[in-house]
């Protein structure tokens, strides 16, 4: 008896070791694809950016490039300031205009920061070649992605009703209140198909990342069926190819309450756990 109990406490520490190796592998590639929940943080029309080979390899010639692409511009220090206190909060020095870099912070922390809040600001850099990430500046910027609360809403592929375009990658995290699952609706989806959804797709996660909890890729224009999440949080991820695009799609989402809580509905469950 005792010893079964030792073995289920061995069992939930290996767990938790295994959920926090997880986090930290967010950051980085998975079958060649970019994983990074934090680069769609955006406030005030700014934005950060990664390039797709991963965190700091951009100089400063590509971080502009990375800017123009996309209809933007390099951030100026005051427009990063003021996303920053509305909340703009990003654990990454990126470069922003005139060779600067720095990154925004809120909330002061150790690890990230050196515990001041504000512009962290690495100053005026000499060598243009570095490579960091980027703070964007782009108030009309395409909604692609990004941390929706709201109880319910909709949610358009990049330009919809229009076509979406290349080479788009977008995530969307839905955070719903603790107890509270989340609903998909799609209402239109056509994504450029082909049998394994290689070129473009639209994946769900039933989990607050795009590494765990995978429940499915969609291509094609078939409608997905609706899904309810077992958290309160779901990840979308839409990823599009160098060529060929289709109209795209539409969903919506809405909260659903929780059953009563009996304690079978208390009993946390592992995405339960990977829960804010
Ligand atoms: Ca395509």
């Amino acid at each position: 008896m005792s010893l079964s109990h030792k073995a289920m406490r061995t069992c939930s520490i290996i767990w938790l070791v295994c959920l926090l190796l997880e986090e930290a592998g967010a950051w980085g590639f998975k079958d060649g694809i970019l994983h990074n929940s934090i680069w769609l943080e955006q406030a005030a029309g700014v934005y950060h950016r990664e390039s797709r080979k991963g965190r700091y390899q951009l100089t400063y010639k590509e971080a502009k490039a990375v800017c123009e692409f996309e209809g933007g511009k390099l951030a100026t220090y005051d427009q990063l300031e003021a996303a920053r206190k509305i909340g703009f909060h990003v654990c990454s020095a990126g470069w922003f205009d005139k060779g600067r870099v720095g990154y925004p912070i809120v909330k002061p922390g150790t690890n990230c920061g050196f515990g001041r809040v504000g512009i962290i600001d690495y100053g005026y850099r000499l060598n243009k070649s570095e490579r960091w990430d980027v703070y964007c500046y782009n108030p009309n910027g395409k909604q692609c992605g990004g941390i929706l609360t709201e109880q319910h809403r909709l949610i358009n592929s990049p330009g919809y009703p229009d076509e979406y375009e290349d080479e788009q990658i977008c995530y969307w995290h839905i955070r719903l209140r603790y107890g509270q699952r989340v609903q998909l609706r799609f209402l239109e989806f056509d994504v450029e198909d082909d049998t394994a959804c290689l070129s473009d797709y639209l994946e769900i996660y039933d989990s607050y990342d795009d590494v765990s909890g995978f429940v499915g890729r969609f291509c094609g224009d078939d409608l997905p069926e609706d899904f309810i999440s077992t958290g309160n949080v779901i990840t979308l991820k839409f990823l599009s190819d160098s060529s060929v695009t289709a109209g795209g799609f539409q969903l919506e989402y809405f909260a659903v309450d929780s059953p009563t809580n009996s304690p079978a509905n208390i009993t946390a469950s592992p995405t339960m756990l990977s829960n804010e």
